[in-house]
């Protein structure tokens, strides 16, 4: 048996432009499940044909499995041989049926990768290349191919037997046994391959589809977790009708199945009619999740029922195409949210993460392009470029050929590969064909890493009575890319009259030279620009606009997008400002910020987000050499000074939104938004009561949003109240590790100086474990994104991540090598703190038996330019 701890010493690194199609095809398989957490057996028959004129052997992916026997039309064989954990079989003609029988260790499979234990129950995760650790097959998602499956368990330890597609039969056995036989028939690649079996209670419920089909829903989870299943089925009915209305797509199973696992690698997976979730983004209810988390249930329960169809019934080539999928269906699940409440409040939110993490991304070692050319891993590509700009390129997309003829490319998209793997190429193609609309240019987004910088520069022709707006972009070289051809990025535009406030024109121009100058008649004075309006590029604008410009756009801008940027770019300003010099003039923010608290016909959700001030990371991302205690310093005293000069406002809106009996209504969240931040700038400000006012809503709360909020502000602070506060949430809490997960995370989190210490503590804290990727990522993760505390002058936050990534990679190399990002940023900070970053990242790469995962990671993040 091949050990797959030890990396290759030369890690294998596929190219995209390597494709072939494949060798061999697998037009139906037959899998024979004998379960049990310690050995399981499987058996499959694979009904396999020559695709096309060669004499390649027959070639089955395996990673860790060993047959146990292979048959050929029947009859055993030992002519094969394994290659890197492959099997491979010579045959001499073009069909067969070839049969392997494997043994599988399910308890012992703690990278979550394949099938595996998780609190009781076994299940699945195959995508992108875990059913080769289930079974000999050519896994790769151009292979679809019809699935039928039997499944044999102990009755009493694994009453329920799920898979994809129909159940087609089930009996007793004897021995305390049970079976169930199930039958896809969608022909599916392998990544959309799953089961699960265990003592599992339904909620259910139906739907009735557009064509008047009845469809069985159910979603399953333990007994005890059934109340908490109610949102999550309501999110599921309502994207089905979404998807039918905006998009015409109906589900096509007469079942569909979601099941919430505790020990999952990311967020949830599309298995065709067997979705399956990580816990957290299915249970809630007001007492243990907060308002983001039922919106990102919404959003994730969504995300994957739409992939059914941009997925599933159309899948990807190839995993280079990755984003074919990811990017469309996040751009779907964000329109899909926005419906549900505020838009102008998910986009700020969408932007704000495409920011945090992608851009970061695209700035740094790690930059890839949508479409990436190369990987050692594909897991280490499931990334905010795939993911997030993916879904900027689609936006931009519908943007630039409006709603009419984006749904119309869309359908022909849908209607013309229906059961086929696919390459974004065929799905531009489509829209270019439906639209009319020539995108040669714009296929750029998908090859060319790199965020586009655009100068705008606004000037006035008085003589000519015109505005004339100036343009200018660059992309900037990324790892393996330099000198970049010139993107085409739609500008939504705006002019404002000082004066009047209002808006004079609107209008989509689209850069396609590196320069453009764009005239405007009609102006007698110079008017105030807005510009990339609900952020319909996504790229990083540079203007020359003036703190009074940005001062208006955050009080007159009639696109709440342009509202809410003016006050970060003015708040940016400040800050940035403030770092370079020691002192900035707080009054231009205040005076805004005091501007939007007292504007009664704004939505307090969108005041909530307006008022925010940038994170300490978005600060960071604007400097050439990210200082993060003066950042820190300079934000802690705009905040201070926010919140004593405005603490009337703060209070009156803290009493205006006080808590009501709890609602997961749009007002509701917006109410408790805005009740917490002004919570935040009262404690921010220091004034004499904030922790008592704190403590108090912590203890009278009626829900998690703001219990956690009153948490998190006395979690920073030196008053008593803070040891008080977290220990009786943790007793209160500590059943549930879903909420056991933001106690850690609120204190990794924490701006005290002995951040540090506490989260070595907490790495030592019995409920600490390597093996659960929630509870890691809810210490590490955290921990790493908090700017000042991870990135201490003595290099302490550096060697805890990496102690803990090394501990980690033979145990679960995926959850590992994601963490891995913030020791990466090293050029971004002062030699001495590079020195120890890459002190560290040296480390892993000399570690013996390193994951590939983790390798990719650390020496792409080590690499010179
Ligand atoms: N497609 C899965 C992600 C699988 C990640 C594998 N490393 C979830 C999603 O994007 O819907
Ligand atoms: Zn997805």
């Amino acid at each position: 048996m091949l050990d797959a701890m030890n990396a290759p010493s030369v890690p294998n690194v596929v190219h995209r432009e390597d494709y072939h199609p494949p060798d061999w095809l697998v037009p139906s398989v037959q899998l024979d499940f004998n379960l049990s957490a310690h050995g399981t057996r499987v058996h499959a028959t694979l009904r396999v044909e020559r695709n096309g004129l060669h004499d390649r052997p027959l070639r089955l992916d395996g990673d860790e499995l060993q047959p146990l026997q292979v048959r050929v039309d029947g009859e055993e064989t030992s002519n094969w041989i394994l290659d890197e954990g492959a099997l491979l079989l010579a045959l001499d003609g073009d069909a067969f049926t070839i049969e392997t029988e494997v043994e599988l260790n399910p308890a012992a499979n703690t990278k979550l990768m394949g099938l595996y234990a998780s609190n009781g129950l076994l299940c699945t995760q195959c995508e992108a290349e875990g059913f080769r650790r289930i079974t000999f097959f050519p896994d790769r998602p151009d292979v679809l191919s019809r699935y039928h499956v039997r499944m044999e368990a102990d009755r009493e330890a694994y009453p329920i037997l799920l898979c994809n597609g129909d159940p087609v039969g089930r009996g007793e056995l004897a021995n305390g046994r049970h079976w169930v036989e199930w039958n896809d028939p969608f022909p599916k690649p392998a990544y959309l391959f799953a089961l699960v079996a265990g003592d599992l209670h339904a909620n259910r419920d139906s739907f009735v589809t557009m064509s008047g089909r009845k469809v069985d829903l159910a979603i399953w989870v333990r007994e005890s977790d059934l109340p908490k299943t109610a949102h999550a089925m309501a999110a599921l009915k309502t994207s089905m009708k979404w998807d039918e209305d905006v998009y015409g797509r109906e589900y096509d199973l007469a079942i569909f199945n979601i099941v919430a696992v505790d020990d999952f690698n990311f967020g949830a997976m599309e298995n065709k009619g067997l979705n399956i979730f990580n816990s957290r983004y299915i249970l809630a209810d007001p007492d243990t999740a907060t308002d983001l988390d039922y919106d990102a249930i919404l959003g994730v329960v969504a995300h994957e029922y739409f992939h059914n169809w941009s997925g599933d019934r159309v899948t990807c080539r190839d995993w280079f195409q990755l984003s074919l999928k990811e990017g469309f269906t996040v751009f779907r699940d964000q329109c899909f949210s926005a419906d549900q409440g505020s838009a102008a409040v998910r986009r700020i939110e969408d932007v704000r993460m495409l920011r945090a993490s992608q851009f970061q991304e695209d700035a740094g070692p790690l930059a890839h392009p949508v479409r990436p050319e190369s990987y050692i891993e594909i897991s280490n590509f499931y990334t905010a470029t795939i993911y997030n700009k993916g879904a900027e390129v689609i936006r931009m997309l519908h943007t630039l050929l409006g709603q009419e003829k984006f749904r119309a490319g869309s359908d022909l998209y849908f209607e013309r590969h229906d059961g086929q793997a696919v390459t974004c190429e065929d799905f531009v193609l489509a829209m270019e064909e439906a639209s009319g609309v020539d995108l040669g240019q714009f296929r750029l987004w998908y090859s060319q890493a790199g965020t586009p910088h655009v100068k705008a520069s606004l000037t006035h022709d008085a003589s000519r009575q015109e505005a004339v707006l100036k343009l200018e972009q660059s992309v900037p070289d990324t790892p393996g890319q330099s000198n970049k051809l010139p993107m085409a990025i739609p500008l939504k535009i705006a002019l404002f009259n000082r004066e009047s406030a209002n808006r004079e024109i609107e209008q989509l121009e689209i850069l396609t030279d590196v320069e453009k100058e764009i005239r405007i008649a009609g102006f007698a004075k110079h008017p105030v620009l807005s510009i990339n309006r609900g952020f319909s590029a996504p790229i990083i604008v540079e203007s020359d606009r003036s703190a009074s410009d940005l001062a208006f756009l955050s009080a007159h801008d009639d696109d709440p997008f342009g509202r809410y940027e003016a006050m970060q770019q003015l708040m940016l300003d400040t800050l940035v400002s403030a770092v370079s010099s020691g002192t900035a003039d707080h009054g231009p923010v205040i005076e805004a910020v005091r501007n939007t608290l007292t504007n009664n016909a704004l939505d307090p959700a969108f005041v909530a987000e307006a008022v925010l001030l940038p994170s300490e990371a978005f600060i960071g991302d604007q400097m050439l050499v990210v200082d993060p205690d003066a950042i820190n310093s300079a934000r802690d005293a705009l905040r201070r000074d926010l919140g004593g000069s405005l603490e009337g406002l703060w209070r009156g809106a803290f009493a205006a939104h006080a808590a009501k009996s709890f609602e997961y209504s749009p007002e509701a969240k917006g109410s408790r938004r805005l009740r917490n931040v002004s919570l935040g700038y009262l404690a921010g400000a220091s004034v004499s009561d904030a922790a008592k006012l704190a403590f108090h809503q912590f203890e009278t709360a009626d829900n998690m949003t703001d219990r956690l909020a009153a948490l998190g502000t006395l979690a920073n602070s030196d008053a008593d109240e803070r040891v008080a506060a977290l220990d009786i949430f943790y007793n209160r809490y500590r059943d549930n590790p879903l909420v056991i997960d933001k106690w850690f995370t609120t204190q990794a989190l924490s701006t005290r100086k002995d951040t540090i210490e506490a989260v070595k503590d907490l790495r030592e804290h019995p409920d600490f474990t390597l093996q659960n990727p929630n509870r890691v990522r809810a210490l590490a993760g955290a921990f790493s994104v908090n700017q000042q505390q991870f990135n201490l002058a003595d290099g302490s936050g550096y060697r805890f991540l990496t102690d803990i990534l090394l501990e980690l990679d033979p145990i679960n190399p995926q959850t590992a090598a994601k963490l891995l990002p913030p020791l990466g940023r090293w050029r971004r900070f002062d030699a001495k703190r590079q020195g120890l970053m890459k002190a560290q990242l040296e480390r892993i790469v000399g570690q013996a038996g390193l994951s590939k995962d983790l390798y990719e990671q650390a020496s792409k993040s080590l690499a010179s330019e």
